[in-house]
């Protein structure tokens, strides 16, 4: 099939944690309400639709610092990012009561109660006090190298807007420390598969894999992530399908954002693998990769299905390369394994174009702090700031959570060698039961590279709860700058 070429993106339109992430070692989300909306428009018009980091910006930043890691520099510039989204309350605030209805699941917003059904996610009860509140209307982005720079802006920012806003919550998120800069809590390495974005990211071999950025990040049409442009094929994973519908023209280049704090619990976490590990005669190390698909280094299971290799890990050209149809008996990945069941790759039912429908781009950030010592049962609240973008909440992030995490059947259709079926179980990680209650995963336990072995994981409880979510929409600059305010 010849090549079809993307449309040229509106690089100084998108904001620029959407497609590329902004640069970001210190990160506060402030979650605020609107109390005076004429007077909150003209602030935002004045003071921030000016000053907001675009994916222009943002692209300028990561060559800048991939450069200077080229030439041996440790550090990088001291860049503020900035960014804004409103959520269903706020556009009302801002807009009126008839301003057009945006996607079904965003206008129901994360709090209610059938996404809460939906997604058998905690009752807002139990969710963090301070984003219990009955409307939040929008949330501020800034990213920085650390958090007092980045605190520095938020009280500049406080300032500029003084009573036209009412802040509900203030949520620092942080890399980790030293050696596990990269590494989620448990200590694994993150951030290591997102998809491509075509027009946007370079594909590193063009000649032969023109339909990847680096090898195995399949590239997707940004109509995935961004209003205005073609989406994926319904038919062919490679080729342009239509664009996603949009309410109102205002909404081209801009994006949904998803935004749930999830609170791991780490000492409880590692105290389950090794209990689990010496019951089942094997290395902790081990399960706890089989359970997320990837060893604490990034080494992937599908390459590495029996000890890490670090080496693997770090490699960008390798550590995504590869795919989960080459493994039909979960003998080196388990079916129920975090990354498997997230972006199942080449082995969903419905094959590659259904797959490459319910995609992400992640721009997550941990926060809280390291485990102490002695912290033998979690005593300070830490976990991800996960944060994710796309076009369709319900088609993309909420199908993922709901159809693939939460559903023990999924992947569905799997049989064992001896032709039994199986029932693949919940993702270990972020997979949650109706009422928060027990779960099951098929075959901790390798069989690898032979063996039939019958194992399963039962887990009690959650090691990772969600503790408050949102939904927003991150909208264009000139949105911002004109119908917004
Ligand atoms: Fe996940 N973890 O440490 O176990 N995740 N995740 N995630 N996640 C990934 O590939 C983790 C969460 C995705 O393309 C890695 O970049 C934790 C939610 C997707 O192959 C690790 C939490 C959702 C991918 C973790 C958490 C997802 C992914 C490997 C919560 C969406 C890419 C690093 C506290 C519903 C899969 C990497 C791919 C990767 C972990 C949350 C989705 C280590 C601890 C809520 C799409």
């Amino acid at each position: 099939m010849a090549q079809q070429t993307a449309p040229p993106l509106d690089l100084d339109e998108i904001q620029g944690d959407v497609l590329i992430g902004m640069q970001k070692k210190a990160e506060l989300f402030i979650s605020f309400k609107i109390a005076d909306a004429a007077r909150f428009r003209s602030r935002a018009r004045e003071y921030v639709a000016g000053r907001l980091t675009t994916t222009r910006t943002a692209q300028e930043r990561d060559r800048q610092v991939y450069e200077s890691r080229r030439q041996g520099a440790r550090r990088t510039g001291d860049w503020l990012g900035f960014n804004l989204g409103f959520s269903k309350d706020g556009l009302t605030q801002l807009l009126g009561p008839d301003r057009p209805h945006l996607d079904l699941a965003f206008e129901r917003g994360a709090q209610h109660s059938d996404t809460i059904a939906a997604l058998n996610d905690p009752p807002v009860s139990k969710w963090k006090a301070e984003l219990r509140s009955d409307r939040i209307d929008g949330v501020f982005l800034i990213a920085g190298p650390n958090p007092s720079f980045v605190k520095f802006h938020a009280n500049t920012l406080r300032e500029r807007f003084g009573t036209t806003i009412k802040i509900v919550d203030s949520e620092m998120g942080e890399v980790r420390p030293g050696a596990q800069r990269g590494y989620e809590h448990f200590g694994f390495l993150d951030g290591i598969s997102n998809p491509g974005v075509r027009g946007l990211t370079r594909p590193s071999n063009p000649i032969y894999r023109p339909d990847q950025g680096l090898p195995g990040q399949d590239l997707l049409w940004p109509g995935e992530f961004v209003f205005g442009y073609p989406g994926q094929s319904l038919t062919h994973p490679g080729e342009p399908g239509p664009e996603p519908e949009m309410a109102a023209p205002w909404m081209r280049n801009g994006s949904y954002m998803v935004l749930r704090r999830l609170e791991q619990k780490v000492p409880e976490f590692w105290r389950f693998v090794r209990e689990q590990a010496a019951r089942l005669g094997m290395n902790p190390d081990l399960l706890a990769a089989r359970m997320i698909g990837r060893w604490k280094s990034g080494a992937p299971m599908e390459l590495a299905p029996l000890r890490d290799d670090p080496r693997l890990g770090g490699d960008d050209r390798r550590n995504n390369d590869f795919e989960f149809g080459d493994d039909p008996e979960q003998r080196r990945c388990p079916y129920a394994a975090h990354i498997r069941k997230v972006y199942p790759r080449d082995d969903a039912p419905g094959g590659e174009p259904e797959t490459q429908r319910h995609r992400i781009i992640r721009a997550g950030i941990p926060f809280g702090p390291e485990v102490g010592p002695g912290e033998t049962v979690t005593r300070h609240s830490r976990g991800l700031m996960f944060v994710c973008y796309q076009t369709s909440i319900e088609r993309q992030f909420e199908h993922i959570q709901r159809r693939h995490a939460n559903n023990p059947e999924f992947a569905g259709g799997k049989r064992r060698p001896s032709g039994g079926a199986v029932t693949p179980g919940y993702d270990p990680i972020i997979g949650q039961a109706p009422g928060g209650g027990a779960r099951e995963m098929d075959e901790p336990f390798p069989n690898y590279p032979a063996g039939n072995r019958r194992t399963t994981l039962e887990m009690p409880r959650q090691f990772v709860e969600l503790t408050a979510a949102a939904y927003f929409f991150m909208p264009s600059i000139s949105a911002l700058r004109t119908v917004l305010t």
